[in-house]
């Protein structure tokens, strides 16, 4: 059976250019984009008039049923990727965990539990042990299972962290692979001691996650693994970037030449710390992700650094437990489950603080919520874009609409959300995916199953020039080399 679709009259956006366009979208593919398509009556048309017709939000930054400090994110692949979209993300890239260290175990773990998924997702891995089986793995997981990207922990001493020596080992792979190394950049060490200081200090609530792991700590994981990345000659991708002091490391290595991702994430660009020192626990715990929320003033400086390009695209490190969970830790807040939602509000709150206020064009919000990510993992412009060929995950967003979140309508199964209360203009009316109406702006129709797995390719744009930057070094080397045999 054939599903035709024509979304009539919007502005439709892409990352370079924005027009007065209708879009045609034939079983789950995008036929043409060109003003004034006329169909016959066995399409369904949607009338986008004065309303912004864009390709749906890719999130580069989840965790959906991660096993994590001792209990289970609360939301699985369905619910997790219903609430998606109904916030107008049609994409997402969650981040396998191994099992026991074993990549294909836990490879084939995510599989499962990802297939009741009813929208796209890809995955990231992450590294937590090294030995030539891991190694071997890794190119199995690039050249097999169509993943391109390993995230490194730089904390949670005792379970993720690694060390520098396997922070080298796994850049000097991912180059070979063509894969992208991602750091998660804070001090492991320093975090235990700063924790450790906060528990002799005889203060067990949420404010002493804050206190243990100050930006400072997130600064110096930041600019090790630049220096490192920038030492073995690989792009490097730093996720959840919370701070002045992260950022000024990215900003300053763009500015020498090397090529560092920066990706903030909704709670760090629009919350504060504030809420850590509620006297409410409850209140206090929902807040806690690490690296942590931090003061007022980072947020606001991350968004400049949006902006400016410093940081290029936005994720959520969606990672949700309920306050049950988030009451283990109610005498010790090293016990509180971390993290954050982030998945259903992030195209809201992106749109109303970036575009609403000024900051960014309709255009740079595609960039940053879209089309960035699906460049900087190669699926670009089967994702990221309304183009012919491209696959049909549009959303239509009303930029005169406005939205609330309150947790007593979101769709994630949390029983909190961080942004409770929050109101803002441009709402996310329609929302299509794999060619599909599966949000009308009240109701969601998905069906566990429709979700596809998607490949992602090795060697990125990213890897463009690596060849010749290390052709420059070893000829650099020549001289030096010459000397040395002369005086033998
Ligand atoms: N931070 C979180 O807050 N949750 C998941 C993992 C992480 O790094
Ligand atoms: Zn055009
Ligand atoms: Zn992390
Ligand atoms: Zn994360």
């Amino acid at each position: 059976s054939s599903s035709k679709l024509l979304i009539k009259g919007g502005t439709v956006v892409n990352a370079h250019h924005q027009e007065v366009a209708d879009v045609y979208v034939e079983d789950g593919i995008i036929v043409s984009v060109q003003p004034n398509i006329n169909v016959g009556d066995d399409v369904t048309v949607l009338d986008a008039t004065g309303k912004y017709v864009m390709p749906g939000g890719i999130d580069p930054h989840t965790h959906l049923e991660m096993e994590f400090m001792g209990t289970e994110t609360i939301d699985d692949f369905f619910s997790g990727q219903a609430a998606a979209l109904a916030g107008g993300t049609t994409m997402h890239i969650d981040f396998v965990i191994p099992v026991n260290g074993s990549l294909t175990a836990g490879f084939e773990a995510y599989k499962k539990k990802a297939k009741k998924s009813c929208m796209d997702y890809g995955f990231h891995m992450a590294i937590t042990k090294w030995d030539e089986i891991v190694a071997r793995e890794m190119e199995i997981m690039v050249q097999e299972k169509g993943i391109n990207s390993f995230k490194f922990f730089l904390a949670y001493k005792g379970s993720l962290m690694i060390r520098d020596e396997l922070l080298l080992e796994g850049l000097k792979k991912c180059k070979s692979l063509g894969a992208l190394a991602m750091v998660h950049a804070e001090n492991g060490d320093a975090v235990a001691e700063g924790q450790k200081r906060m528990i002799d200090l005889g203060v067990t609530g949420p404010e002493g996650h804050a206190l243990s792991r100050p930006p400072v700590l997130e600064g110096e994981a930041t600019a090790r693994a630049i220096r490192l990345a920038g030492f073995v000659n690989v792009p490097l991708y730093v996720v959840h970037v919370m701070s002045i002091d992260a950022m000024e490391e990215i900003a300053k290595a763009q500015k020498s030449g090397q090529k560092v991702v920066g990706e903030p994430v909704v709670s760090g660009l629009v919350l504060d710390d504030s809420e850590l020192w509620n006297p409410d626990f409850t209140i206090a715990a929902k807040y806690v992700m690490s690296p942590p929320i931090r003061k007022p003033g980072h947020g606001k400086a991350l968004q400049a650094a949006l902006s400016r390009g410093v940081l290029q695209l936005v994720g959520t490190d969606h990672c949700t437990f309920n306050s049950t969970q988030k009451a283990l830790g109610i005498d010790d807040f090293r016990k509180i489950p971390n993290g954050v939602n982030g998945i259903e509000e992030r195209m809201h709150l992106v749109w109303d603080t970036m575009v609403e206020w000024g900051q960014i064009s309709v255009t740079d919000y595609v960039r940053i919520t879209s089309t960035e990510c699906a460049r900087i993992f190669n699926i670009y412009p089967r994702k990221g874009a309304i183009l012919a060929g491209s696959d049909a995950d549009i959303i239509i967003l009303n930029p005169n609409s406005s939205f609330e979140i309150t947790a007593a309508t979101h769709h994630s199964r949390t029983d909190t959300n961080v942004y409770e209360g929050r109101k803002g203009k441009g709402k996310v009316e329609v929302t299509i995916a794999g060619g599909k109406v599966v949000w009308d702006g009240s109701a969601l129709k998905v069906a566990p199953g429709s979700g596809k797995y998607i490949e992602m390719p090795p060697f990125s744009h990213l890897f463009n020039g690596i060849e010749k930057a290390d052709a420059a070094y070893l000829s650099s080397l020549r001289a030096p080399v010459r000397r040395l045999k002369a005086a033998t």
